[in-house]
């Protein structure tokens, strides 16, 4: 078991295949681990469960190699399959209840937040972690809701007792502003993702993180 949640780290890498520059997901994996990520998400909207599942077994092989937490983002069966350590799930999928159903109560559970009610319903209906976003527009996601800015971040911050990842649009250049209204952890997917150098770009935005 690698359970580590946001706030235990402050940077959370999420993986997008079609934004890897045609590296393989295992190459993008083994940049982000070994330049300390220590929470990664597999994320593909576009590809056969089969496909996903296989990449998942592979994910959390290496993810053990370097004492990491993998969590599978929407497919609660692949990541029981996977033995994943957690899975994500949007405000379109299954309820969290039912998730946890399913999952039980050791697995991790984080739950996509984009406004205050969600975030209370997420608290209480027993998330590991909740996600606040988008904060910035971003092209990575394609059903994705309005920017909610930094405004519902504050509310987060000031309202709801439980560990959060922000998410959205987050870069080198504008996470310090994130960091300044309290967010502890961000998930970033093109920033590292779609880097020449994954490795630098990790530096770079922890740098900026805590400069
Ligand atoms: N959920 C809200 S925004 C987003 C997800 C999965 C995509 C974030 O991607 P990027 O490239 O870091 O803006
Ligand atoms: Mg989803």
């Amino acid at each position: 078991m690698s359970i580590i949640l946001p706030g235990e780290t402050d940077l959370y890498a999420i993986t997008d295949e079609r934004l890897s520059l045609g590296r393989s997901l295992e190459e993008v994996a083994r940049e982000l681990l070994g330049a300390g990520i220590r929470i990664l998400q597999y994320r593909e909207k576009k590809m056969h469960d089969g496909e996903m599942l296989e990449k998942c077994r592979l994910l959390r092989r290496i993810t053990r190699e370097y004492d990491a937490c993998f969590i599978v983002d929407d497919h609660v069966d692949i990541a029981l399959l996977s033995h994943a350590d957690g899975v994500h799930v949007g405000q379109n999928d299954i309820p969290l209840y039912d998730v946890r159903t399913l999952v039980g109560s050791v697995m991790v559970v984080g739950v996509s937040t984009h406004e205050p009610e969600q975030a209370k319903a997420a608290f209480r209906d027993g998330a590991d972690y909740i996600g606040v976003g988008p904060i910035y527009a971003t092209k990575t996601k394609e059903d994705v809701v309005s920017p909610v800015g930094l405004s519902y971040l504050d509310w987060v911050k000031a309202n709801i007792d439980m560990p959060f990842v922000c998410i959205g649009g987050i870069k080198a250049h504008n996470i310090h502003d994130v960091v300044e209204h309290g967010a502890q952890c961000c998930a970033l997917v093109s920033e590292f993702v779609s880097a020449p150098n994954i490795g630098e770009a990790v530096q770079k935005v922890r740098k900026a993180m805590h400069s």
